[in-house]
């Protein structure tokens, strides 16, 4: 059984190596343990430690920098090229403390899941702001709604996967983390999905991914938008068209009750045209919505074939 780790990097030179010899050299029901540095494009030395480093194994090398959702991808599959059997993400900066990984491949080896996030308990993380501790729980509810599922850590970047699981892996709603992404996605595909509890290592520098909270919150947001429309449209428009359609009913069913009570039966002459013309404005809304909701849908059902053919390319370059 061989696990490789990889390390996504940017401009980490001063901090790889300690990150590198936190890793355990044996693990139990792990054979052999590789390890794979990806450097997008830094601007210092990080590949230069890396390939100096005794224990790693492979050092992909990004022409320019592309962000971390490109520099994850590339690393899962130059583990899968490594004939990874079983592949852990983790930090550069020694956030996570590589003890755990044991425990994180434990449900994997014990085939109890195929992917395992390292979760941590936001609100004992001191150096979190609270805004940053508000957006965390609000994202992980969101993305265990449309996951179906809890997820009690959404953006822990402490995550294993087996082989089976890692082939599914692919990252188009964002090119800053692929943390989401990776939940919603295999959880569509039905991939088992397991939290182990996990402590975080004080920070030794500021966070390469985010500026300050408000840039945060802002990206968080704008990718969970993302997600809910690239992974479940239909969702979101027939929300949004039964938003526009009931109130449009409640304004015709007025004109109509009134029409019907006064107009017809007792020959009163009625206004209510407002309601009428409004009600049906919101109507054809509501219908443009659902098609709107129909068509994305189809392309949804699209890119679901599309994911079965790369999965099916992957395994036929193995
Ligand atoms: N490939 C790549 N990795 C990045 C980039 N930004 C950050 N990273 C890496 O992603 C990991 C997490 O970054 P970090 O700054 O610790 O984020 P935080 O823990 O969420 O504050 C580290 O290993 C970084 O080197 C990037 O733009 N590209
Ligand atoms: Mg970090």
């Amino acid at each position: 059984m061989k696990l490789v780790v990889q390390i996504p990097c940017y401009n980490e030179e001063e901090f790889l190596a300690a990150a590198i010899n936190d890793i355990p050299e044996k693990i139990a029901g792990i054979t052999e343990i590789g390890i794979v540095v990806i450097d997008d494009g830094s601007a210092d030395k990080t590949a230069e430690v890396a390939r100096a480093h005794p224990r790693v194994n492979k050092v992909v090398q990004l022409p320019y920098h592309q962000g971390l959702a490109v520099g994850f991808r590339a690393g899962i599959e130059a583990s899968l090229g490594l004939g990874a059997d079983i592949i852990v993400n983790t930090d550069a900066d020694n956030q996570y403390p590589g003890r755990y990984i044991p425990e994180l491949i434990k449900p994997i080896l014990e085939k109890q899941a195929e992917f395992v996030v390292g979760a941590r308990n936001i609100d004992d993380i001191e150096h979190f702001s609270y805004p940053k501790k508000l957006a965390q729980r609000a994202g992980s509810r969101v993305i265990s709604f449309i996951c179906s599922q809890p997820v009690p850590d959404a953006t822990s970047g402490f995550r294993a996967f087996s082989r089976s699981a890692a082939l599914w892996i692919d990252v188009i709603a964002s090119n800053y983390t692929y943390t989401l992404e990776t939940l919603v996605r295999l959880s569509s595909h039905k991939v088992r999905l397991a939290h182990v509890p996990i402590t975080v290592n004080p920070p030794i520098r500021k966070s390469r991914l985010m500026g300050n909270s408000l840039e945060y919150i802002a990206k968080s947001t704008l990718d969970i938008l993302t997600l809910v429309y690239i992974y479940s449209p239909l969702k979101v428009f027939i929300s949004l068209a039964a938003f526009f359609c009931l109130p449009g009913l409640f304004l015709t069913g007025r004109f109509v009750y009134y029409y019907i009570t006064l107009t017809v039966e007792r020959n009163i002459a009625t206004g209510y045209v407002q309601s009428l013309t409004i009600g049906v404005g919101l109507l054809i809304i509501g219908f443009f919505m659902l098609l709107m909701g129909i068509t994305s849908n189809l392309i949804h059902t699209n890119r679901k074939l599309l994911e079965r053919l790369l999965l099916l390319q992957q395994k036929d370059r193995e």
